[in-house]
C-alpha cells in the first residue's frame, strides 16, 4: 500500500498523518503554494483523499478522476455530495460512534456553562470583582425540560445523560422514533414552546438547513436557552443576534457557526451567550479513535476488504 497516493487537502491531526505516513504516500496539499497545479499534475495517481467534516471537499473530488475513497475525518458529510459520488462509484466512509460521548458530553457542558454562566463567573473572580460582592444568582439545570432534534447516535446520548439531572425529554426528528418513549413533536416549533433548553444535534441537510429561525426563537422565548453542538447553518444568525439582543431569547451556547473560523461580533459581550471554537469530537482520545477509523477504512478498501464504516 506504500504506493498508494493518499491526499490530505489540510492539517488535521499529527497522529493521523503519521499513521497514514507509515501506510501510504501521504500527499499534504498545504505543503505546495501551487495547489491548483500540484492537482492537475497528481490527478491520475491520487485514489484516496482524507478530508475534515468542515471542509466543502467538492471542488477537490471533481478534479481527481481516479479517485476511489474519500474518509471523512468527522461524522458530518455536508461537506461532500453523496449522490455524485456514487453516481461515480466513488466509496464514503465517515467516523460515527466513536466520537458520540464527546460530542454528547460537550453538549452537558454547554448547558451547565450556559445556565450556571460558567464562563462569566470565571471572568468575574479573575477580573477581581468577587471583593466588591457576591456574583448573582444563576438557573438551575436538574429537572429541566430538555428538547432534542435529530435523535440520532448524538441526540439519543445527549438525552440519556440529561436525565441523570432529571430533566424530561421530548425530540423532534424527521419521524417518530417507535422505540423511544420520550416525547415526539412533529413541528419544531412545538418543541420549542414546550422545552426550555433546545439542543441542535441532527445532522445538515436540505431540510434542517436554517431550522432554527425567528420563530423557533421566539418560541423557545425569553427564558429559554439554544444549544447548537450540529453545524452552524442550522442557526440563523442574525436571527439570534437579535433575538439576543432584543431578550426574546434567554440564552444561547453554541459550537457551531455558520462561518467559521468567523463568529458575529455582536455575541462577545453578552453574559447570556456561551462560545465555543467547534470542539465537539476534540479530546486527544477521541481525535485518536476517529483517526483509526479513518485508517482502518482506507486499510479495507486497499486490501478489497469490507469498509468498517461505509455511507456510499
Ligand atoms: C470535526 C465534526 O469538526 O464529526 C463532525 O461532524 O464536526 C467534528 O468532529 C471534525 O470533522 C474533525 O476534524
Amino acid at each position: 500500500m506504500e504506493s498508494v497516493s493518499v491526499l490530505m487537502p489540510r492539517p488535521t491531526f499529527p497522529y493521523l498523518e503519521q499513521e497514514l505516513d507509515k501506510r501510504f504516500k501521504l500527499l499534504r496539499l498545504w505543503d505546495y503554494p501551487h495547489s491548483t497545479q500540484f492537482l492537475k499534475d497528481n490527478a491520475n495517481s491520487i485514489r484516496a483523499i482524507v478530508v475534515n467534516s468542515v471542509d466543502p471537499a467538492k471542488k477537490l473530488i471533481e478534479a481527481l478522476p481516479k479517485l476511489e475513497i474519500v474518509t471523512n475525518y468527522g461524522v458530518g458529510v455536508d461537506n461532500i455530495d453523496l449522490n455524485r459520488c456514487k453516481e461515480r462509484r466513488i466509496r464514503v466512509t465517515n467516523t460515527p460512534d466513536v466520537l458520540t460521548d464527546e460530542a454528547a458530553d460537550l453538549a452537558i457542558g454547554l448547558i451547565l456553562a450556559l445556565l450556571r454562566r460558567l464562563c462569566e463567573c470565571d471572568r468575574y473572580v479573575r477580573s477581581g470583582r468577587w471583593k466588591l460582592g457576591a456574583y448573582k444568582l444563576t438557573t438551575k439545570f436538574s429537572g429541566k425540560r430538555v428538547g432534542i432534534i435529530g435523535l440520532g447516535r448524538i441526540g439519543m446520548a445527549v438525552a440519556r445523560r440529561a436525565e441523570a439531572f432529571n430533566c424530561s425529554i421530548c425530540y423532534h426528528s424527521r419521524t417518530k422514533k417507535p422505540e423511544s418513549q420520550y416525547k415526539y413533536y412533529p413541528s419544531v416549533v412545538e418543541l420549542a414552546s414546550n422545552c426550555d433548553i433546545l439542543v441542535v444535534a441532527c445532522s445538515l441537510t436540505k431540510e434542517t438547513h436554517g431550522i432554527i429561525d425567528r420563530k423557533i426563537m421566539d418560541a423557545l422565548g425569553p427564558k429559554g436557552a439554544l444549544i447548537n453542538i450540529g453545524r452552524g447553518k442550522h442557526v440563523d444568525e442574525k436571527e439570534l443576534v437579535s433575538a439576543l439582543l432584543e431578550g426574546r431569547l434567554g440564552g444561547a451556547a453554541m459550537d457551531v457557526f455558520e462561518n467559521e473560523p468567523h463568529v458575529p461580533q455582536e455575541l462577545f459581550g453578552l453574559e447570556n451567550v456561551v462560545l465555543s471554537p467547534h470542539i465537539g469530537s476534540a479530546t486527544v482520545e477521541t481525535r485518536t479513535a476517529m483517526a483509526d477509523v479513518v485508517i482502518g477504512n482506507l486499510e479495507a478498501h486497499f486490501r478489497g476488504k469490507t469498509l468498517l464504516t461505509p455511507l456510499v
